[in-house]
């Protein structure tokens, strides 16, 4: 069966992988990741990125706080006086709005690790999906971050822009394609009213899950076959 979960942000690993336990999840199951895995709360998610790099049947499809990350890797690079004359004001700049956006635990642990470790990590996001399409219990999804900003019925999944799945922060009204259901997270769910707070909105053509885990709130493991909620 086929399993989606979103912005972890830095959820501790342990309760997680007790959580996917809690569902039965097995080797015969697949989990989509739907980025955010890093930042915000404890190791900011170094944890569950080192588990990443061994899962056969768990993808990771990226968030913009892994994108954030990979374009702040120059400082993970070696440091020679030619890199520090490279240190241009962009770079700076990316730095510290990553380091506002959380990115502080993330950076402090992967400071850590060896850099072969360190490296593995960024290889392993670099090579990230922004979207994936699945068939689960009869029904189509596509899995992507954010949703689908400029969305337009006419233009496939293929045709948005990074910043488009990356970034969206979709209305409650937004209608999307409807053949494919979108399951995103990146929007707390309570952001749209504290209604909705710790559930899954659900509308006729996309699926938010993100339950805020960034702002220490309980994730939900949600499987596509059944459309059942597990948490902990
Ligand atoms: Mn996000």
């Amino acid at each position: 069966m086929i399993y989606v979960i979103s912005d972890l942000h830095g959820y501790p690993h342990d309760k997680f992988l007790e959580l996917l336990a809690k569902a039965d999840f097995g080797k015969d199951d697949f989990l989509f990741i739907l980025g955010d895995v890093v930042d915000r709360n404890g190791d900011g998610g170094v944890e569950t990125l080192k588990w990443l790099l061994y899962q056969t049947n768990v993808q990771l499809i990226l968030g913009n706080h892994e994108a954030m990350l990979l374009a702040c890797s120059f400082v993970f690079d070696e440091i020679t006086e030619d890199s520090i004359d490279k240190l241009d004001a962009e770079k700076i700049d990316m730095l510290s709005r990553y380091s506002l956006d959380g990115g502080d635990a993330t950076l402090k642990a992967m400071q850590k690790l060896k850099r072969d470790e360190q490296q593995d990590i960024l290889d392993y996001l670099r090579e990230a999906p922004l979207y994936e399409t699945v068939s689960a219990g009869g029904k189509d999804f596509i899995l992507v971050h954010s949703g689908l900003d400029e969305f337009d019925p006419k233009k496939k999944i293929e045709g948005y822009t990074s910043e488009e799945l990356l970034w969206a922060w979709p209305e409650l009204t937004d209608v999307y394609y409807k053949d494919v259901i979108t399951v995103f997270g990146h929007t707390p769910t309570l952001s749209y009213g504290e209604e909705f707070t710790d559930k899954v909105i659900k509308t006729d053509t996309w699926i938010d899950i993100d339950m805020g885990a960034g702002f220490g709130r309980q994730p939900v493991l949600l499987r596509l076959d059944d459309m059942k909620e597990f948490r902990l």
